[in-house]
């Protein structure tokens, strides 16, 4: 005999009262159904890759465990009973039940941000928030219209597309880029709230933090905060909205309707059972590549931005000084993915994906992977960018729940992400060749201030294990050397340099405390 013990959410969701039950394994989970709940979230035990793969090219499930064979998705009545038909075998998922049932509101003194949520900006908010960067940072900032929603196209108010566009407008050259996405999925709460923070922090650390100066001076940092702002308005009233709000799929009243934006890239669109061709699915494709304008202004813009660095044939690589990085913000699951998504076969460029991708993944420890390993996806943003343009491509799935609770953004996936997103836009001069070297950090001179002709001491730490190896090992090496320069950047023609030594007498570990005096004459 199983017991469901819902009992306990009845205190906190009177709407939502539920009566323990008693019933036997065997049982089908619609006899517990808890009453007043539309909607159950459920575990779904599967037996075969197919079984989740056919699943998946359905209904976008809230998060999929390969190693223990089940997702969690939210189903009703009706779906429930499909599914076990199907051959899965459900479980309640209680607490997310409960936080399902939860009503949204504006807690006590709440005034800002999304119901229930205060350290989460809502559209509006994000919008006035960047537009005030831009006001208050006109040389490191711009806010860029890049096209309208579904909604303004077709004059139902609706929202313009924007992008903030941060580098230091007054140093010039061949700016690497940076370009990241977030909330194209309307659902996941924590992405957008993620990118206008590294906005904030990017932008108010320049000028006193050396790395983020020189990120700005010589780097593009192209951050498109909301890029699903129709559906990001329905979500934040504390629905499970995930594809834009195109009333011409599923019908113009219906909250299933829209097509999903991370399906409707032109890219190896439709090929491989990785999205659905029904308007109501979770997962709808849309009626042709890139219909969706949201998707359209995404692709014109990278197209705009990155160089095409990569043949025609589903086998050519980048070359591998090829720049740019691309990231799109989703959650949640905790992990970092990297093309393809359409087929298991690893990408021309998979092995310099893979040691970014764990370099990346080591601020968080989240599980770096392709990201067919999580399940067959076609449409999706990333295939799209490496697929179309070469660049280095990657989908972050931040967190463990979509309407996540604000400590946990606040003590978690903000410190931990913020690190992995800077170093994201410091690889983007060469995403295929530095993350296999060592990073360089704790640079500091001491003093750290000198008159000139005076001589300082600089010091670093350079460390080639940062990896994070949970999903296989990434080679290290010793370190062989190290080297400075002042003022001008070590890749630009003519650059002087000069060399540190290991603080210990002999570079022969991966990782490596190095020192120099630096001769301030003539500075
Ligand atoms: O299914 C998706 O679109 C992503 N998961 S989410 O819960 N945020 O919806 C995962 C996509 C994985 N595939 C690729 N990134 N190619
Ligand atoms: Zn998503």
């Amino acid at each position: 005999m199983r017991s469901i013990l819902l009992a306990a959410a009845a205190a906190l969701v009177p709407a939502f009262a539920l009566a323990p039950v008693s019933l036997a394994a065997d049982q089908p989970v619609v006899a517990e159904w808890p009453e007043n709940a539309r909607h159950v979230v459920v575990r779904a035990f599967y037996e075969t890759d197919e079984q989740l793969q056919n699943f998946v090219a359905r209904t976008a499930p809230w998060k999929v465990d390969r190693r223990k064979r089940y997702l969690i998705v939210d189903v009703d009545e009706q779906q429930a009973v499909a599914l076990q038909a199907g051959g899965f075998r459900l479980e309640i998922d209680q607490a997310r039940t409960v936080e399902l049932n939860i009503p949204a509101s504006l807690a006590g003194a709440q005034r800002n941000g999304i119901p229930g949520f205060s350290c989460y900006r809502t559209v509006s908010e994000t919008y006035a928030a960047a537009e005030a960067l831009a006001m208050a940072y006109p040389d490191l900032a711009a806010w860029v219209d890049i096209g309208d929603s579904w909604e303004k196209t077709n004059g139902f108010g609706g929202a313009d597309l924007m992008v903030l566009r941060l580098t230091n407008a007054n140093t010039g050259g061949d700016k690497p880029a940076l370009f990241t996405t977030s909330a194209i999925h309307a659902r996941e709460y924590t992405t957008a709230e993620l990118n206008t923070r590294f906005a904030e922090y990017l932008l108010q650390n320049y000028g006193t933090d050396a790395d983020v100066t020189w990120l700005l001076d010589y780097h593009e940092i192209h951050l498109m905060l909301q890029a699903n702002p129709d559906g990001r308005r329905q979500a934040q009233t504390g629905i499970l909205w995930r594809k834009n709000a195109n009333q011409n799929y599923c019908g113009a009243g219906s909250q299933d309707r829209g097509a999903d934006l991370n399906r409707n890239f032109e890219y190896e669109w439709g090929c491989c059972n990785g999205s659905s061709g029904s308007q109501c699915s979770t997962v709808y494709r849309g009626p042709t590549p890139g219909s969706e304008p949201e998707v359209a202004a995404i692709q014109a813009y990278a197209r705009s931005i990155f160089d095409d660095a990569r043949g025609p044939n589903a086998t050519d690589a980048a070359s591998a000084d090829a720049s740019g990085v691309y990231i799109d913000i989703h959650s949640f699951s905790e992990l970092v993915l990297w093309p393809w998504g359409y087929t298991p076969t690893p990408a021309p460029n998979g092995s310099a994906l893979q040691t970014l991708g764990r370099r990346l993944a080591w601020f968080t420890g989240y599980n770096p992977q392709q990201a067919t390993e999580l399940y067959i996806t076609d449409g999706t943003t990333d295939d799209f960018i490496y697929g179309d343009l070469g660049v280095a491509a990657y989908t972050y799935e931040l967190g463990t729940t979509f309407f996540q609770d604000c400590g946990t953004f606040e003590s978690t996936i903000l410190p931990d992400n913020l690190p992995s997103l800077v170093y994201a836009a410091k690889s983007a001069r060469a995403p295929y060749l530095d993350p296999s070297g060592p990073a360089v950090v704790d640079v500091s001179l001491s003093p750290a201030a000198v008159a000139p002709g005076e001589s300082a001491t600089l010091t670093a730490t350079v460390d080639d294990s940062r990896f994070e190896n949970r999903n296989g090992t990434e080679p290290t090496q010793p370190i062989a050397s190290a080297s400075f320069s002042v003022d001008t950047p070590l890749w630009e023609d003519g650059v002087s340099t000069s060399a540190l030594s290991a603080s210990d007498g002999s570079f022969n570990t991966s990782s490596e405390s190095v020192t120099a005096t630096v001769d301030t004459t003539g500075l």
